[in-house]
């Protein structure tokens, strides 16, 4: 059995998305998932210029074999764009075997530990009483674990809050053909979250558990400030407080209180996992198998944060595709060692054209389905109609212009 072709996507359904298509000799054909949020474009040139020249010819069924020759045979290993690119290949095999073998990927990794996977939907508002409404329209829907964020006063616009104002059930990207500029104090943001907590915890009470994001803004004694100050509202967890680089700097945080500390949606690859598992600094791993080299190496990621009492809460932002999220809805299914699973799909309606779900989302819950391979339809002709749009992240700026991280 012979890979025969490969052919990349890049889509823009509401926003753009990397998705490859890999064909064998025997007609079965299987789609990966690569979207390096606003960095699309490398991840589609390294396939198309370094991977699919090598994969022609190979044999699709031996996975870990392709993947060991495509990540060591770089000489230079690593980094987002060549394992976001390796994860696209690595999905779409799996895919592949599942197809072949009749069976969805949960089953190939050893069969389901549950039913029905934890989902985390996203609250936000321009100020508190705003994201208590967002809040109460998730809660009404069933969910346990919600994700909240808030405006912060003096500050314009800020991650994860719509521009616009109001409240918002959704993730608000900050997305444009340009970088959105935003102003970041953590004093005033320091203020605001605790009075944020403290107003939904007496609102929900113990029905749920919150989950908040700082997204690598804070540094570490400002972080042990927060995770000190929110303890008592017993969060899901909290998320990014500071640039993972430096995991010792995380030492200083994780003494300061018991608020469990989510990490590594920015990771790609076990090696960055390491001195956060060994030195039980964190409690969630947020990895996305689309950025971390696919299924093959989220598996042994997730295998090794068990060995350290670490549960999964895989990145789910509107960034990943639909193929993307299939390739967690099999992971979440299978690992013993879940936690929740993030849901916050992008939710234009050209999405429901390009990717049809298989799997079923319903009451704060996502049921796998039973189909082979990823259990998602890929439609090429939608897909060849929504033309690339160039998309950046945002940029942050001290009050003083200091560019900072966003
Ligand atoms: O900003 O995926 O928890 N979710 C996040 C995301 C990230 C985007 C970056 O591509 O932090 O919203
Ligand atoms: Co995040």
């Amino acid at each position: 059995m012979k890979i025969s072709n490969a052919e990349i996507f890049v889509t823009c359904p509401g926003r753009n998305f990397v998705i490859l298509k890999i064909e064998t000799d025997q007609g079965v054909v299987g789609y990966g998932d690569g979207t390096l949020n606003g960095r699309e474009l490398p991840v589609a040139s390294y396939l198309r210029d370094c991977m699919v020249p090598m994969l022609i010819g190979m044999d699709p069924r031996r996975i870990e074999d392709i993947w060991q020759t495509l990540y060591r045979g770089a000489y230079w290993q690593g980094g987002p764009v060549a394992m976001s690119a390796l994860a696209s290949v690595d999905i779409a095999l799996w895919d592949i075997k599942g197809k072949m073998a009749g069976m969805p990927i949960y089953d190939l990794l050893g069969g389901r530990s549950r039913d029905r996977l934890m989902l985390y939907g996203h609250a936000s508002g321009a100020d508190i009483p705003q994201t208590v409404d967002a809040v109460g329209a998730w809660f009404e829907r069933g969910y346990k674990v919600i994700r909240a964020q808030t405006g912060v006063p003096g500050t314009k616009t800020i991650y994860g809050v719509n521009p616009a104002g109001g409240a918002s059930l959704g993730f608000v990207p900050s997305q444009a053909d340009l970088p959105i500029e935003h102003v970041w104090d953590s004093e005033a943001y320091l203020r605001m979250v605790p009075k944020l907590f403290e107003t939904l915890s007496s609102r929900f009470g113990d029905s749920v558990q919150f989950v908040h994001d700082s997204h690598h803004r804070l540094r570490p004694i400002e972080a042990a400030r927060l995770s000190k100050e929110l303890e008592q509202f017993r969060l899901f967890w909290l998320e990014d407080v500071c640039r993972p680089e430096r995991a010792d700097r995380f030492r200083l945080i994780r003494n300061a209180s018991t608020t469990p500390l989510a990490l590594g949606e920015v990771f790609h690859g076990i090696q960055e996992c390491q001195p956060y598992f060994e030195e039980n600094l964190i409690d969630f791993i947020r990895i996305a198998a689309i950025h971390t080299g696919g299924l093959t190496h989220a598996r042994r990621i997730i295998d090794y944060a068990a060995l350290h009492d670490v549960r999964t809460g895989l990145h789910g932002p509107p960034d990943v595709s639909p193929i993307g999220m299939a390739a967690h809805v099999h992971l979440g299914a299978w690992a013993p060692n879940f936690g929740v699973q993030e849901w916050a799909t992008m939710p234009a309606p050209e999405m429901n054209d390009v990717f049809a779900h298989e799997h079923v989302i319903e009451g704060g819950h996502v049921t796998p389905s039973g189909a082979p391979g990823l259990g998602i339809r890929f439609n090429e002709d939608e897909a060849r109609k929504h033309e690339f749009k160039r998309s950046y992240i945002g940029l942050n700026r001290l009050p003083d212009g200091t560019a900072w991280n966003y």
